[in-house]
Parts: structure tokens; C-alpha cells; sequence
């Protein structure tokens, strides 16, 4: 099987420091977990930042920071959020752009997140996409339902975003598609019958990570796994984000899956920040 790409999340906007003391708050805390999980197997760090309440934060400091850390000890993909934390402006989420991160994300479309609205206007994604393309930063487009696929099928006939996509299925947020085998299935057919030529990562919410990442592991998806979606190992036991990525890691080689290197998904995934990409 296709080697095993591993992206973890490590801290979100959502998860608070009440709710676990393993959520890496400070830059130095944020790295220190990217660079474990990248020696446990992670290949992909998507980044968000807080502030020294611990609150999300759209300080581009903090972003520079991460990244400053994580480069010069792995070579680890760094991962912006473009969807920072409900109510950021547009400005202050498209700006991380701005640090050329190797990957940043952009969300197809607008849901109800929870209790909160999560705004992506047709013309957010549309300067998202071309600011990216522009900056040769790769997209990490979150498909949250049914209705964004169709989105990111427009786009990528429009040349708002290339080919190979990556895909990654957000499953099992309140007000999006749920966590559910024939839901993700119905989803990568989907796109496969529209001759998009894309890759795919799932992630879901809480006590759905786990079986979610196994249905991927075993479809030849990938995983998208950490604390930013939950924060638990099992029931009443907290996780850290490297638990979490190591436990991804062992499942995968119990069935043979190869865990991949950084080479192959700078290549397949076709990362030109990488590829000392000449315009
Ligand atoms: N925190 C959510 C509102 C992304 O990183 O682009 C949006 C989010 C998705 O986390
Ligand atoms: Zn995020």
C-alpha cells in the first residue's frame, strides 16, 4: 500500500488549557510537539498559535516562531490555519500567508460549527486559493460536507488550486458531514468519478479520530490526527499529541502500511516550496 502520510494537529483554536495540560500553548511547546511527532512518524505540523492567556491568536509572531523552531531541527512540512478561530477577520486569517509556510488551509465553504457559524465566502477562497498559488503554498483543502466538494471540483477546473490535490475530509463536526464509514467512502468516490487527481486525509472530532484514522489507514487514505480534535487516548484518559501520533503509527505497521518519508510526500503532493520550485 501507498506509504502512510501523517499530518497532526497539535493544538487548534478550540481546546482550552482547562481541558488538558498537554495542549502545547507557547511557540516552544507548539515545536517541541511537532518535532517529536515528526521523529514518531508525522510528516505535516498544522500550526495554530495562542496568545499567553492561551487564547487563539492570529499573531504572525507567534506563526514565525513555530516555524523558526520546527525548520531547524526537521524538515517537517509546516502547516498554517487560514481558519483561525471563529470571529478572527479575513485579514488577520489570510495573513500567516505572508511567512510562506510550505502548506496552509483552505476551507471549500461555510458550516455551522458547533454552536458558531464558520465563515468561508466564495471571494475568501477565492483570494485564499490565488494568494496561495501565487506564493506556491501548498493548499490543504478542508471538506467539511457534501456540497464542498462540488466547491473544490469548480476550483480546480477554474485553476484556482492544482492538481494533486490535497484533500483532507473534516468528519464529524456538528453542522457538517458526519463520522461515518459510507459517508467518507461516498465522498472519495465522488471525487475519483470527477477524474480529480487528488490525495486525501481524514479528520474527525473527538472519540470518532480513532476509528475515522483506521478507516483511512485501511482505505489508503491518510490521517490527520492530535489534541486540535481531541484530546482524549480513551475514555477518561488524556492524550498527548504524540500518543496520539505514535498509537497512528503502530496501527499502520500491524497491517504493513509504510509510514512515508519526507521525500515522498514533498514529491507526491508536489510541495514547491520544497522542490526549490523555479517559477
Ligand atoms: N478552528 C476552526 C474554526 C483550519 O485550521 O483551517 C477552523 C480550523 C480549520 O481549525
Ligand atoms: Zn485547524
Amino acid at each position: 500500500m501507498e506509504p502512510l502520510i501523517i499530518t497532526v494537529a497539535l493544538t487548534g483554536a478550540e481546546v482550552k488549557l482547562s481541558d488538558t495540560p498537554y495542549l502545547p500553548i507557547t511557540p516552544e511547546q507548539i515545536a517541541k510537539d511537532a518535532i517529536e511527532c515528526y521523529h514518531a512518524g508525522a510528516r505535516i505540523a498544522h500550526i495554530h498559535v495562542r496568545d499567553s492567556n492561551g487564547d487563539p491568536s492570529a499573531d504572525i509572531n507567534l506563526f514565525k516562531k513555530v516555524k523558526e523552531l520546527i525548520n531547524k531541527e526537521v524538515p517537517m512540512l509546516v502547516q498554517f490555519t487560514t481558519g483561525g478561530a471563529i470571529g478572527m477577520s479575513e485579514d488577520e486569517r489570510a495573513n500567516v500567508l505572508q511567512l510562506l509556510p510550505d502548506m496552509a488551509t483552505l476551507n471549500m465553504g461555510s458550516i455551522n460549527f458547533g454552536n458558531d457559524v464558520f465563515i468561508n465566502s466564495p471571494s475568501f477562497i477565492e483570494k485564499l486559493a490565488l494568494k496561495m498559488k501565487e506564493l506556491n503554498i501548498k493548499p490543504e483543502v478542508e471538506i467539511y460536507d457534501f456540497g464542498m466538494l462540488e466547491t473544490l471540483v469548480y476550483y480546480v477546473k477554474k485553476g484556482y488550486i492544482d492538481e494533486p490535490v490535497w484533500v483532507d475530509f473534516v468528519l464529524g463536526i456538528r453542522g457538517g458531514a458526519p463520522a461515518e464509514a459510507n459517508i467518507l467512502i461516498n465522498m472519495v468516490n465522488y471525487l475519483k468519478m470527477k477524474n480529480i487527481k487528488f490525495y486525501w486525509s481524514v479528520a474527525s472530532v473527538g472519540k470518532n479520530q480513532l476509528p475515522m484514522n483506521i478507516m483511512a489507514i485501511i482505505l489508503g487514505g491518510n490521517v490527520r490526527t492530535g489534541l486540535e480534535d481531541n484530546i482524549y487516548y480513551h475514555k477518561g484518559i488524556l492524550a498527548t499529541n504524540l500518543m496520539l501520533t505514535q498509537r497512528i503509527v503502530r496501527i499502520a505497521n500491524e497491517i504493513n502500511r509504510p509510514i512515508a518519508d519526507i521525500d515522498f510526500v514533498i514529491n507526491t503532493l508536489n510541495i514547491k516550496s520544497r522542490l526549490n520550485y523555479k517559477a
